[in-house]
């Protein structure tokens, strides 16, 4: 393999947020550190890096008291932008946890006129995903939750949060704009507990809505791990459910504040299996890094920033490949597999079969006696990984 599979293409999908690049390195304890750039300017820098796509809250473009003819003006010169830089915009969501008048939720607030703002924000910022040509509609509940329960009970919180999202899917149906939604969970920060805290959770939640085939998850890689869980264990559960309709690149450690790291950056073996499970299931949608630059970097530094998130991921699909194609390994998958002795069918319920399996003698010492050589599969993986086992 040669140095230049590692470049992105634009048949890799990769996608940044205005909000990532143009991150400005502020942080509950210190101002920024980067001045900041247009939407204009971060769209040349994503093109100058190799990106396909790039994502927006209407605020990253808008500003939240803009007039109509203000809005008007910076759309047509940021979708100018983007077709001269070949950019697309896949992506869009509402920023409802910025303001202040969202200090309490937005979908969920108590109050039914913040409650009411929030709709209207996001039907507004649906109209603006829409005019860039985004399919893909994030939500992500940032302010939806508490420090105290009791201010609300949270299963009316659920109840309106299905509400909301019912009354947006008839918009979007209404205006066809033909857009999926995908809901982004996060056990904490900026609220002390968030409802819908894993995607599982949202898992169950979709299900209950009017319109469930629109709607399916954004996970992302920092949140799952911040509340200790294996983030792909939740991507292939929603994948199997049909329900991958985007997802966050980023990295994390467990236990910390949500530190959207660059791909990969720390627990390289963790993204090594969430890329190949995205590449082997044929994951088809955006690879979207939510994920920010080091307070301590300039913008030559958001660049190596983006860059490195891309070829990380590049990196360790080439492992994947590496991995499949081992022979070693093929031979070991093959043999975990296979069964141990001729077996009644359970793969359908009837009356003869049930009875067949109630009647079946088990060799347990055969069980017992089979190998399972999960310590050399692993090494395996660890020497493709730190590049001394290759094609
Ligand atoms: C975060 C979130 C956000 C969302 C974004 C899209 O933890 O800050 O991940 O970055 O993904 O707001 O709605
Ligand atoms: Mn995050
Ligand atoms: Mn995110």
């Amino acid at each position: 393999m040669t140095q230049s599979n590692y470049e992105p293409r634009p048949e890799h999908r990769f996608s940044f947020g205005l909000w990532t690049v143009g991150n400005r390195g502020r942080d509950p304890f210190g101002d920024a550190v980067r001045e900041a750039i247009s939407p204009v300017d971060i769209v040349s820098l994503l093109a100058e890096v190799g990106a396909w796509g790039v994502n927006l809250h209407d605020n990253d473009l808008i500003p939240f008291d803009a007039t109509p003819a203000e809005r008007n003006r910076i759309v047509s010169k940021f979708k100018k932008a983007c077709e001269h830089n070949g950019i697309i915009v896949p992506m869009a969501t509402v920023n409802l946890f910025f303001h202040p008048v969202f200090r309490d939720g937005a979908f969920t607030a108590n109050d039914a006129g913040v409650r009411a703002l929030a709709l209207q924000k996001t039907m507004r910022a649906m109209d603006l995903g829409a005019e860039l040509g985004a399919k893909i509609f994030v939500l992500w509940g940032g302010r939806e939750g508490v420090e105290t329960d009791a201010c609300r009970r949270p299963d009316e919180a659920i109840k309106r949060l299905r509400e909301a999202v019912n009354y947006l899917c008839e918009y979007s149906i209404d205006r066809g704009y033909g857009y999926k939604f995908a809901l982004e969970s996060k056990p904490n920060e900026p609220r002390g507990d968030i409802y819908m805290a894993t995607t599982g959770h949202y898992l169950g939640f979709i299900a209950t809505l009017d319109q469930p085939d629109m709607v399916g998850v954004n996970p992302e890689v920092a949140h799952e791990t911040m509340a200790g869980l294996n983030f792909m264990h939740g991507v292939a559960q929603a994948w199997e459910a049909g329900k991958l309709f985007h997802i966050d690149l980023n990295d994390q450690m467990p236990g910390r504040y949500d530190q959207d790291f660059r791909f990969g950056s720390a627990n390289p073996k963790s993204a090594f299996w969430l890329v190949k499970f995205l590449e082997d299931a044929g994951y088809s949608g955006p690879r979207h890094f939510d994920a920010h630059a080091y307070r301590t970097e300039n913008y030559e530094g958001v660049k190596d920033f983006a860059r490195g998130c891309m070829r990380t991921y590049l990196i360790l699909k080439e492992k994947g490949e590496i991995w499949n194609a081992d022979q070693e390994i093929q031979e070991i998958l093959e043999s975990i597999s296979a069964g141990s002795e001729d077996l009644p069918s359970t793969s359908d319920f009837s009356k003869a079969n049930a009875g067949n399996l109630l009647k079946h003698h088990f060799n347990i010492d055969k069980m017992l006696g089979k190998a399972l050589p999960y310590e050399r599969l692993d090494q395996l993986t660890i020497d493709i990984l730190l590049g001394v086992r290759q094609r």
